[in-house]
């Protein structure tokens, strides 16, 4: 079951700046699809078994742990962002449901020197943003998109959603975030991928 109550709608930034053409960072061109981009293969993951968790810790008073079932009972909220794939690939007007993430930061009570966040992954998978984008408004951890439940290979039971940042920010099979004073480079990063990854000042590769 699935918390069902009335929940509010935000508007990324990003998808006020006003015409399609405008909403395009430097070098992306539109698709109507989804593609799907991701190393190795689709995990098979059972959230509802007792050894699937979500983790919250590193520098923080409070580290705790929540079941897919915790979160499925947090109540959600609707985000409308466009995605930009540093592949070169956009898509705007996307629906996404699911839990704010900065309540969840806040109650693991990070230490006051924490500035970045390394998401955890299914099978190793990381990568890492700043603690600010990551507590952003429309920053949420989703499990629905258009409506419908994530599709495995999108990264249900549950990913990660920065919509400010390249989409390979937004970690599918999500498992843990990691609080952090220093940055660490992720997966991709680690591969020569930017350790920001703002679209609109085309930062794809190099640190
Ligand atoms: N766990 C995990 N998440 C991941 C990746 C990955 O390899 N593993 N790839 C990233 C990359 S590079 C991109 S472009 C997006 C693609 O998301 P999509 O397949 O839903 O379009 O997922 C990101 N999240
Ligand atoms: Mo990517």
């Amino acid at each position: 079951m699935e918390n069902t109550a009335p929940r509010s709608r935000i508007v990324s930034p990003d998808t006020l700046r006003g015409t399609p053409a405008d909403r395009t960072p430097p070098g992306q061109q539109l698709t109507r699809k989804w593609p799907v981009l991701h190393y190795g293969s689709v995990p098979k993951i059972k959230p509802f078994d007792p050894e699937w968790s979500l983790r919250f810790f590193g520098l923080c008073d409070d580290p705790y742990e929540l079941s897919y079932q915790d979160i499925l009972d947090l109540p959600t909220v609707d985000i409308v962002c466009d995605m930009h794939c540093v592949t070169h690939w956009s898509r705007l007007n996307n629906v996404f449901t699911g839990v704010p993430i900065a309540p969840l930061i806040a109650r693991a009570k990070p230490k006051p020197n924490v500035r970045f966040v390394l998401c955890h992954s299914e099978a190793g998978f990381t990568t890492n943003v700043p603690l600010k984008e990551f507590i952003a408004d429309d920053c949420i951890l989703a499990y629905r998109w258009e409506g419908k439940e994530l599709t495995p290979e999108h990264g249900w039971p549950l990913r990660g959603l920065v919509p400010s940042l390249y989409l390979w920010k937004s970690a599918k099979w999500l498992r843990g975030i990691e609080l952090r004073a220093t940055d660490a480079p992720g997966f991709w990063e680690q591969g020569g991928y930017h350790m920001h990854g703002d679209p609109w000042k085309e930062e794809r590769f190099g640190w």
